[in-house]
This record gives structure tokens, C-alpha cells and sequence, in this order.
């Protein structure tokens, strides 16, 4: 299919250069983590060893622990939206509202200096609402891609059993997956509607907008937001696993000495014809997990920007001395021009989820401020 959709991989090929330019701040010296290194000393507990959570690989998770996390997601999905429904008719319920206003941030937060910590920070906050709005407190959980990369279909991530994030799309063959002049992917095994699980039957909402508006910088479409209710589709797709999340490629970015690098190598490198990790995990999974704008509105989202906090969490702990590097600007492609940020540059925000605008600084550590969580398994 040509994916007018909207593709990461697009946006990895084309959209880069600004971002290459702006350098990663130098390191710190060794991660002055500590009550007077962040921007709200004393306004959190210490992140002691009692409290500390821990993110589990859903593939290790029991079966009725990973029930509970999508009965929880499902408990969302029944709660009504917060959100002005004249403007935002696409936001039926209350997990729409994550979706929604993820397409209304994606413009700062992607290929941008504050991809990862208002990703890291995002996650957090829907952690925290399973917890409050439907009674979730088990791990949250990480998708982990090379592990399953050789058996999407049979992995407890993807076998369509109620104790999975549901399984594969019907069957469609609808040609390869075109991304770019320079780079297409084979037809997955799926491509028409998740029909088992916990998701089957799902409907989304909001229709993919082109990648152009995000390399470009223009406003959301005047149609962003309007109700376009189909089925949620996937086309799980082998190729993609095996070529661009591979354990290799986890430890090359794993053991990179530069945030720049690291960039590159998780979302793609411009005018090349490699997908990285982390936009080749969306493009596992199909449209629209594989739209950069409305990718929140498939489930497996959270599980896998879960394993891109944990690779992220993971590289800052194999590297101390660069654990606070920051580099980007605070806009998409660098469009339109903005300055870089630093360790004191605000967030725009997290729509009315979190209306505090924390620094990168904040939210640079998984144990120091609003955090107090680890992953199961460091990578
Ligand atoms: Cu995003």
C-alpha cells in the first residue's frame, strides 16, 4: 500500500538535517543527580528502593497481570473525554484524549530536543491514570522488540490471545508499504482490521495526516480532529523486526558515546534508506501505529515507548557522564527556526493531562523528580 501515511520512516529520511546541526550539549561531568541538580527540590519524595517501581517485559508478565493492563486500557477507553467535543470531536473517550493531544503536540515533540523526556514524561502520565482512573497498579510494560523480531505472530505481545496486546490485522494484500523514493518494506502478514483480543473491534478515530505538515511545519489540517471512525488496523511485519530492531542494532545504539548518534540511530538518518529502531518498532506494527501524528490511538503505543524509555534509560546508565546531554531545537525539522534547548528549556506541556511545564532537567532521570521507576532488565 502507499502509505500516504504519514510515515516515521518519511520523516527519518527527510527531516533530519536540522536537528544534525544543532550539537549535543556537552557532557556534565558525572550526573549531578541530586536534590539541588533538579528545578523542584523537595517537591517529591526521595526515589527510594521501597518505592521504586519496576517496568516489566510483557513477555515475562503472567498471563493475568498482562489481562489486567489491557482490561485497564479497555476501563479507559469507557471514560469520557475531557476535551471541548466542538473541537475535538475525535476524542470520544478518555484515551482518545491521549491520542488527541499527542497530534496536537507533535509538531514540539518529535524530532525535537524534547522527544525523549516529554516521551518518558507522556508515558508516566498514562501510567499514573491507569492507576487512578481504572485501578491498574501491575508493571507497566515494554514491548521488546529484538526478542520477539523472528516470532511476531507467536509472541504473548502479538498471538491474539486475550492475554495479548491482540494480534495481527485480516489479511490484506494490499502491496508493498512505500515510504519514500528511496525506501519501501514488503507487505506485512496483516493489513486489514485487529479482529482478536482485547482490541478487537476497536475503532479509531482520527485519520492519518501527511507527513509533510511535521517536515514542513505547518498548522494541523483543519480536519485533524474530526471524527473518522474505522476499524483499528495492523500489518505486522517480519521484515521490518528483523532488519531494523535486531539485537545488533540495540547495541550499537546502546553503546554509542554521543546523544546525536544515539538520535540517529533510533529514528533514521536523513537521506538514507534505514529505517532506526525506534521508527522501525511503529513500522512492526502498521498503520496507524506507523503515523507519527495518530500512532497513540493502537494500544501497543504505550508497550513500545515503554522499550524506547527503557533503551533511552538504559544508554544514560552505560553512559554517566553523558546521562544529561540534551541537543535539538524545540521544533520538529527545526521548522520554523527555534533555538536549542537546554537542560532549563519548559516542555510545552502535556495538554490538560499536566498543565506544569517541566524542564528537560526535570524529567532527565528516571529516579529523580516526578520518576521514581526502573526497568526490569537493564538493556
Ligand atoms: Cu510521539
Amino acid at each position: 500500500m502507499v502509505n500516504a501515511i504519514v510515515s516515521l520512516a518519511a520523516l527519518a529520511l527527510s527531516a533530519l538535517p536540522a536537528l544534525i546541526e544543532a550539537a549535543p550539549a556537552p557532557g556534565l561531568g558525572p550526573a549531578p543527580w541530586g536534590p539541588s541538580f533538579f528545578g523542584s527540590p523537595g517537591k517529591y519524595p526521595p526515589c527510594t528502593e521501597d518505592r521504586i517501581k519496576i517496568r516489566k517485559d510483557f513477555d515475562s508478565m503472567a498471563p493475568a497481570e498482562r489481562k489486567a493492563f489491557t482490561d485497564a486500557i479497555n476501563c479507559m477507553m469507557t471514560k469520557p473525554s475531557q476535551l471541548d467535543q466542538t473541537l475535538y470531536p475525535a476524542a470520544t473517550n478518555r484515551y482518545m484524549d491521549y491520542a488527541v493531544t499527542h497530534v496536537n503536540l507533535t509538531q514540539q515533540v518529535h524530532l525535537s530536543g524534547f522527544f525523549l523526556t516529554w516521551h518518558r514524561y507522556y508515558g508516566h502520565l498514562f501510567e499514573q491514570d491507569l492507576a487512578e482512573q481504572c485501578g491498574y497498579t501491575g508493571a507497566f510494560p515494554y514491548w521488546n522488540w529484538p526478542a520477539t523480531a523472528d516470532n511476531l505472530r507467536g509472541s504473548a505481545v502479538f498471538d491474539g490471545s486475550e492475554y495479548s496486546m491482540s494480534g495481527d490485522g485480516i489479511y490484506v494484500d494490499d502491496g508493498p508499504v512505500v515510504l519514500s523514493p528511496f525506501l519501501q518494506l514488503p507487505h506485512g502478514s496483516g493489513g486489514g482490521c485487529v479482529n482478536t483480543g482485547p482490541f478487537a473491534g476497536l475503532q479509531t478515530t482520527m485519520a492519518p495526516i501527511s507527513i509533510d505538515n511535521l517536515i514542513a511545519g505547518l498548522p494541523l489540517p483543519d480536519t485533524a480532529f474530526q471524527l473518522n471512525q474505522t476499524c483499528l488496523t495492523r500489518d505486522l511485519n517480519t521484515y521490518a523486526a528483523q532488519r531494523y530492531c535486531n539485537y545488533t542494532a540495540l547495541y550499537e545504539a546502546l553503546d554509542t558515546d554521543d546523544l546525536l548518534t544515539f538520535d540517529q540511530l533510533i529514528n533514521g538518518v536523513i537521506g538514507g534508506a534505514e529505517l532506526g529502531l525506534h521508527s522501525g518498532a511503529h513500522f512492526i506494527v502498521g498503520s496507524p501505529a506507523s503515523s507519527i501524528f495518530v500512532s497513540v490511538q493502537d494500544p501497543i503505543w504505550w508497550p513500545l515507548h515503554a522499550m524506547l524509555d527503557n533503551l533511552y534509560t538504559s544508554w544514560q546508565l552505560r553512559h554517566p557522564d553523558l546521562a544529561t546531554a540534551v541537543y535539538g531545537t524545540e521544533t520538529a525539522n527545526n521548522a520554523p527556526p527555534s533555538a536549542n534547548v537546554t537542560l532549563d528549556t519548559p516542555h510545552p506541556g502535556w495538554g490538560y493531562f499536566d498543565p506544569n511545564h517541566y524542564t528537560i532537567r526535570d524529567l532527565i532521570s528516571t529516579t529523580s523528580g516526578p520518576f521514581c521507576y526502573k526497568y526490569d532488565v537493564a538493556l
